[in-house]
């Protein structure tokens, strides 16, 4: 008896043991990468010089996120502030969001100073010294400082006003349109927060395939709740404009941009909502592209509607993101031609609020494409890159695609006119203008951890980090990112950079290797379907993008082809004009090759496909290993879906192998290389497969 006692009293003891080291909450994820709690022995000593929501918020974050034991008290003030502007820093190169961070001196006292010449540069400020105290550096010693390369740095949200997404893979939208602008969930301001400390700084709330119904009082009032919770964030809202608007709610007949009705109609639209949001920053239009209305439906230009649109904001400041994703049935012109040939003759007719918006490539955000060519060959207008953080085309939420490496490769792609690249296009250095932006398609959703899984929020997080400053290193990106997220072990920091960092080429691998694209399933373009071949346009069917037959695979964009490496530089389009001095990864994107035809390796084009698309999954099974030896470091909610996740990742990885090669050789007619293992299934198992519900497809 009294030893059955004694063991109840230890296992309590154990038990309340445990609940004592235990966090207070398992990690789900939720904090994404600001994981700090607010310091167990009380906060180090922080002082704010001036008084404005956002410096209050710079302060509040240090309070909660510096740890205890930071042994410098911290000052918070503007550069103006007569203790700050007698220092004399050199704070006229921060512009207006800038920060600075450094030792100094201030009324007799040694401390950090977290100065700028805005409260956002202070916030900034704040942020990046958490950050730099979450990626192991001391608070001693930190001299950080650093001004934004782009200004607008935005995020677009395909939400639409029913509460889905458009290739949203996280849940619902985050944003309650029902119940705003009454209710302002919490989790709006977390959200902000999240974003300024990544330096995103706008939002476009609605999806690029707009409802005119947004633009009504009412969605009006609901935007003005959101832009005054996300404001002290330093983060103005935008909205995506329905081009026949003013027929739709209006009244007006006729949506043509030179109809002065109908600037008139914008004119006192733009007015009413910046009456509701002072701030607004302005419109993003998708005109003439996929079904939606724009300018050309009345034999007007791209040009004609964006200026009309921007003369209606320009009052206000504000600007208009007007993309050019365009391409149409009824013209018969390679696809990836089409945007710059409407576009570039364009070059000088843009009013000088707005932006051009243009996708990283000129299909749709492939798992790999060369840059756009349009980067490089509009001097005279602001070109606004484009990203897509939703990985509608690398395995969706699932999927471990780490994207810095997309992002970057895009970045420092040379255009051919010198030494010219697509970042120096996008930040404004090549013609020196001031207006700049890059978009990233957002991945947030109403999911717990916000992106549908852990690793997916790297992709938001890197796109905030590279928008701010193009030029940084993606694994340096993946390296900061990994030790706020699952602290600084380098146990854990080691393997999970090295997954991260050959996550992406694992998924060109084994869903296209050699510069294919397009070759996924219809409508919700999820998993394999080289094989299709029968919608409508035919610039929707994969079929149109490999140009597979019994001899070779690939598309000729060279001159015997569609010509489109013309649209290039001189001294790019010599270099694609060739599959010798093409680069291996985009050399199916610009020619067709026959199947024996011999790479660098020495080994045939197809036993070449067939060892990327094998070694794109054993990527993928070493991934997983190396997550299984994390099991003990990585808190366990966080490593079980992941794990999951991974496992998700393999089978579908073969399945996209098995898949693509039953297919090329009910084409090709060749068998597969000794040693490379038979598909799982015939061909027709793997065209039978359908997945009416898979998530994001729009409806
Ligand atoms: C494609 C998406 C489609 C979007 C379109 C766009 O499949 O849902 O509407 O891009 O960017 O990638 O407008």
């Amino acid at each position: 008896m009294k030893a059955m006692r004694t063991l109840v009293r230890a296992s309590a003891m154990a038990v309340t043991a445990a609940l004592l080291t235990a966090p207070a909450a398992a990690e789900d994820g939720y904090r994404l990468w600001l994981r700090s709690d607010a310091p167990a022995e009380g906060p180090i000593a922080i002082s704010r010089l001036g008084d404005t929501p956002t410096l209050r918020l710079a302060e509040a974050e240090l309070r909660r996120d510096l740890p205890a034991a930071a042994n410098l008290p911290v000052v918070v003030a503007l550069a103006s502030d007569p203790a700050v502007s007698a220092l004399r820093l050199p704070v006229a190169e921060l512009g207006n969001e800038g920060y600075l961070v450094r030792p100094s001196s201030i009324g007799g006292r040694q401390v950090l100073l977290i100065t700028g010449n805005t409260d956002r540069g202070v916030l900034y400020g704040a942020f990046a010294l958490i950050r730099h105290v979450a990626s192991g550096g001391q608070v001693a010693n930190a001299t950080l400082r650093s001004a934004p390369k782009v200004k607008l740095r935005v995020l677009n949200h395909w939400d639409n006003l029913d509460g889905t997404v458009e290739r949203g893979y996280s849940g619902e939208s985050l944003w309650d349109w029902w119940k705003l602008p009454d209710y302002r969930d919490p989790r709006y301001t977390d959200y902000a927060r999240a974003n300024a400390s990544i330096g995103v700084n706008g939002t476009v709330l609605n999806n690029v395939n707009a409802k005119a119904d947004s633009l009504t009082a009412p969605y009006i009032a609901k935007a003005a709740a959101l832009a005054d919770v996300f404001r002290p964030w330093g983060i103005r809202v935008y909205l995506s404009a329905r081009f026949s608007a003013p027929i739709e709610i209006g009244g007006l007949k006729t949506a043509d941009p030179r109809d002065p009705a109908v600037a008139a109609w914008w004119k006192a639209k733009a007015d009413e909502i910046y009456r509701a949001i002072p701030d607004f920053g302005g419109f993003l239009v998708k005109a003439n592209s996929e079904g939606q209305p724009g300018p050309r439906d009345y034999g007007a230009s791209h040009a004609d509607g964006a200026n009309m649109l921007a003369a209606a904001v320009k009052p206000h400041g504000g600007i208009v993101m007007w993309r050019a994703f365009v391409y149409a049935d009824t013209d018969p012109e390679d696809r990836a031609k089409q945007a710059y040939t409407e576009f570039k003759p364009l070059d000088g007719k843009f009013a000088d609020n707005v932006l051009v918006q243009v996708k990283n490539g000129a299909i749709d955000f492939q798992p790999r494409e060369p840059f756009h060519p349009l980067f490089g060959a509009m001097p005279k207008t602001p070109l606004m890159m484009e990203f897509q953080i939703t990985k509608e085309y690398l395995g969706q939420a699932t999927h471990l695609a780490y994207l810095g490496p997309l992002f970057t490769e895009v970045l420092e792609a040379k255009t051919g006119r010198g030494q010219e690249t697509v970042a120096s296009v996008v930040d404004g250095e090549s013609e020196n203008h001031q207006l700049t932006g890059m978009a990233g398609v957002a991945n947030i959703g109403d999911d717990r951890d916000w992106t549908g899984g852990t690793f997916n929020q790297a992709n938001w997080y890197a796109f905030g980090r590279l928008a701010w400053d193009p030029s940084l290193d993606s694994a340096a990106i993946a390296r900061e990112w990994a030790q706020q997220t699952f602290g600084t072990d380098p146990r854990v920091i080691g393997p999970v950079v090295d997954m991260m960092m050959r996550s992406r080429e694992a998924v060109v691998d084994y869903t296209g290797p050699f510069g294919l694209a397009h070759l996924m399933a219809t409508g919700h373009h999820y998993g394999p379907g080289p094989w299709v071949s029968e919608l409508q346009r035919p610039e929707w069917n994969p079929v149109y993008y490999h140009r597979a037959d019994r001899q070779g695979i690939g598309f000729d964009r060279t001159r015997t082809g569609s010509n489109a490496v013309a649209q290039y530089a001189p001294a790019v389009a010599k270099l694609y004009a060739s599959p010798r001095t093409t680069p291996e990864s985009e050399l199916l994107w610009f020619h067709h090759l026959p199947w024996d035809y011999r790479l660098k390796s020495g080994e045939t084009l197809w036993d070449g496909m067939v060892r990327r698309y094998d070694r794109g999954v054993a990527t993928v099974a070493a991934m997983r290993r190396e997550w299984d030896g994390l099991r003990a470091l990585v808190d366990t909610e966080r490593w079980e879906k992941t794990a999951a996740f991974l496992a998700i990742q393999e089978r579908e990885a073969r399945w996209w192998r098995d898949a693509s090669l039953s297919y090329w050789q009910s084409v090709n007619g060749l068998p597969l290389p000794a040693g490379a293992a038979p598909p799982e299934h015939d061909l027709a198992w793997y065209k039978a497969q359908s997945y009416p519900h898979a998530p994001g497809n729009p409806h």
